[in-house]
């Protein structure tokens, strides 16, 4: 099987920026209200479907391709809010910055730029460009191609190499690439130009509003949106150069099973891409080894003139969750070399073309309307809804952040989190296979509103490129198609019934779900599916200080949404904001005490419901403290941290890991940790 890249390079003339509307609790209201009374109707068949996105392959080094880090300091320069575009009209992409003279700032990447200055870029509305220099080795003109990848830029890319527009890409939080080999320089300096725009309308993902805010100084334009988030934006993720042989391996699709005996299967599927030259290059055959942790093969296949196939393996060793199994996150390495005939007289052994090889867990996924199941056995999902967010960097990878969170998940017990509310980086999600930590797998659509089929298709595309880009994981465990979305609405039922039809044609062996508020009476979406998980916020937005009115509305709420569909329950938010170091007795809102008393109560709702066989899981909001807008009922940003936003404990965080490892002794015998009780006296062991 084989195709041509043709890298798309469209200009992409900033976004339109059309009203929406805003609600939400306690957050402010956009200006601009413009609520339709009427949503248009329209059909399915008059969507445009995305195209399937190839390509993206994780960076990986090998014998026949190279990577380099194109990461650390780059140039920054903003552009006048009020003309977004007046970079694209004079062509600053043409020259280097500075011939602008314009002041140009050091900008570490990756990073969110917001909060790195001190001055006002941190509330910029509009366009920033950034730029950089490098060098090539001479030695990649021959025989090789060079590709610019991008993990992820919010919100909206158009990129240039030498002048030369390579791509461009919107949708922040998602991977998107190019080959520039024509557009490199070998025996001189190139220069990377990146135009990032931040602006949110009501036909992105997420929806936002542009309006004219009145001050002092005149107009402004100003960011309106109605998620709890900060909308931090740049080059959020690394930025990498690698090289490929002119015919190389572009896509890999893998998908595993066990058996009850232990019988391990991979399907796999390769895609091709050859350049004019390379497609005339004939490849011989294609070797799969799969290899186990020691390194040994453990199953291989070769396959000429096809490119995909199966390996069994007897005796396969699965990949559990976390304490779900003494020894969770197995993975394998499924190497792929692809052959082709030498052009060496003196040899007939064919020569390697490419080389590329991929982290692989074994396990069968399963769902019914009862349960969710890992190799057959039905799981209770325990872990956080969290942000990618931290102090200076804000949304910027950080792999020491990544390392402590994944520290504190597993000290704390989760086995579980959803990536609330937009894809994590790549780096976060291998991390969850290596540790065994399953992914509920969410899109950017937050609290999305007004459904119209340019939406749609947005909303369809960011769900193509999210499962195109995690598919191969073993830990994603579910696709959430939303947050939060105004499911009440009208117009919810046509949107949601399409997203879902057409979600569920690419899902990859994995179930549909989505964090709802609306009720089971109200909503529109929950009836489409797999698993139906709701938000809800008892003694905190409802019922404020009344912990004594948690257990009877949660297990009613939750016996109300099985009744009315049938499917399995989880709850994806709970909790409230907590003020660390500030404490009261008796427990009043805000205070270390009262999160304590709020959580204990949710525990008391869940366990009840467990014994009902079709809840099964429980979500705390949030992992950590983060960042928001601006708003009256937020100190600092969303508080609602079991972590700080320094990631350190709030005292809740103790009773919740007392939890989570009671759980996992209950349901899976797992040991419980030696340091979850201290010394106190011969006779009483302090359990907190
Ligand atoms: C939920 C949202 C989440 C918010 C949370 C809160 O899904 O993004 O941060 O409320 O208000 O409604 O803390």
């Amino acid at each position: 099987m084989r195709w041509l890249w043709i890298p798309v390079t469209c200009l992409l003339f900033g976004i339109p920026q059309p009203k929406v509307s805003a609600t939400k609790d306690g957050l402010p209201l956009n200006p601009n209200l413009d609520e339709p009374t009427e949503y248009p109707l329209f059909e399915y068949e008059d969507v445009k479907i995305p195209a399937p996105t190839r390509g993206l392959l994780y960076p990986r080094d090998s014998e026949t391709r190279e990577v380099r880090s194109l990461d650390g300091m780059w140039g920054l320069m903003k552009s006048s809010p009020e003309d977004p575009l007046e970079g694209i009209r004079e062509k600053w992409f043409l020259n280097t910055l500075r011939q602008t003279g314009r002041e140009i700032i050091a900008m570490p990447v990756p990073a969110s730029y917001n909060d790195i200055t001190t001055d006002d870029l941190r509330d910029h509305v509009g366009t920033v460009w950034y730029e950089r220099t490098f060098f090539v080795p001479r030695s990649w003109r021959v025989n090789q191609r060079t590709w610019l990848r991008f993990s992820s830029v919010h919100y909206s890319a158009v990129v240039w190499v030498n002048g030369q527009n390579a791509t461009s890409h919107s949708i922040g939080h998602l991977p998107f690439e190019a080959e520039i080999s024509r557009l490199l320089n070998f025996d001189a300096e190139n220069r990377i130009t990146v135009m990032c725009d931040n602006r949110l309308g009501n036909r992105t993902i997420p929806q936002g509003s542009v309006y004219e805010a009145t001050t002092d100084y005149g107009p402004v334009p100003v960011q309106g949106y109605t998620f709890d988030f900060f909308n931090y934006a740049g080059i959020h993720r690394s930025v990498h150069l690698y090289t490929t042989p002119l015919l190389h391996i572009s896509d890999i699709e893998i998908t595993t099973k066990l058996t009850t005996e232990g019988l391990g299967r991979i399907d796999y599927l390769l895609w091709l891409d050859g350049s004019q030259e390379g497609l005339r290059i004939q490849p011989t055959h294609l070797l799969v080894q799969l290899r186990d942790r020691d390194g040994e093969v453990a199953a291989q296949q070769i396959n000429k003139a096809v490119y995909h196939g199966s390996l069994l393996l007897p005796n396969a060793k699965p990949w559990w969750p976390y304490l779900m199994h003494p020894d969770p996150g197995y993975l394998y390495e499924l190497q792929f070399e692809l052959f082709v005939a030498s052009n060496e007289e003196e040899t007939d052994a064919d020569a390697l073309q490419d080389a590329y090889r991929l982290p692989v867990g074994i396990r069968s996924l399963s769902w019914s309307n009862d349960s969710l199941l890992i190799n057959g056995k039905p799981l209770y999902l325990r872990g956080f809804g969290r942000h990618e967010d931290s102090d200076i960097r804000g949304k910027g990878l950080d792999n020491a952040l990544l390392a402590r969170d994944f520290s504190l998940l597993k000290w704390i017990g989760a086995n579980a989190y959803r990536t609330s509310h937009y894809p994590y980086s790549e780096e976060s999600m291998q991390f969850a296979d290596q540790h065994g930590i399953m992914i509920v797998d969410e899109c950017p659509a937050v609290n999305i509103d007004i459904f119209e089929p340019q939406l749609l298709e947005q909303h369809m595309s960011s769900l193509e490129q999210l499962i195109h880009r995690d598919r191969n994981h073993p830990s994603v465990v579910a696709w959430s198609v939303a947050n939060e979305p105004r499911s009440t609405k009208q117009g919810a039922f046509k949107y949601f019934e399409s997203l879902v039809n057409f979600t569920r044609s690419i899902a990859h062996g994995r179930p549909l779900t989505a964090a709802i508020n609306a009720s089971p009476t109200t909503c529109h979406l929950a009836q489409f599916l797999d698993i139906v998980g709701f938000n809800r916020y008892n003694s905190w937005y409802q019922n404020s200080g009344r912990t004594d009115m948690i257990v009877n509305l949660l297990t009613n709420e939750a016996q109300s949404w099985r009744d009315k569909f049938g499917k399995p329950i989880i709850q994806f938010e709970y909790g409230g904001d907590t003020m660390e170091g500030m404490h009261s007795l008796p427990a009043f809102i805000w205070s270390e005490e009262y999160q304590v008393e709020l959580f204990s109560r949710h525990f008391k709702a869940f366990d009840e419901l467990r014994e009902r066989k079709w809840f099964i899981g429980e979500f705390v909001w949030n992992f950590a403290d983060f960042r928001t807008a601006q708003t009256i009922t937020r100190v600092g940003g969303n508080k609602k941290g079991v972590f700080t936003r320094n990631r350190q404990p709030k005292e809740v965080a103790f009773l919740l890991r007392w939890r989570y490892f009671a759980l996992a002794k209950e349901l899976d015998q797992c040991p419980l940790p030696q340091d979850l009780t201290v010394y106190i006296s011969k006779h009483v062991h302090n359990e907190l």
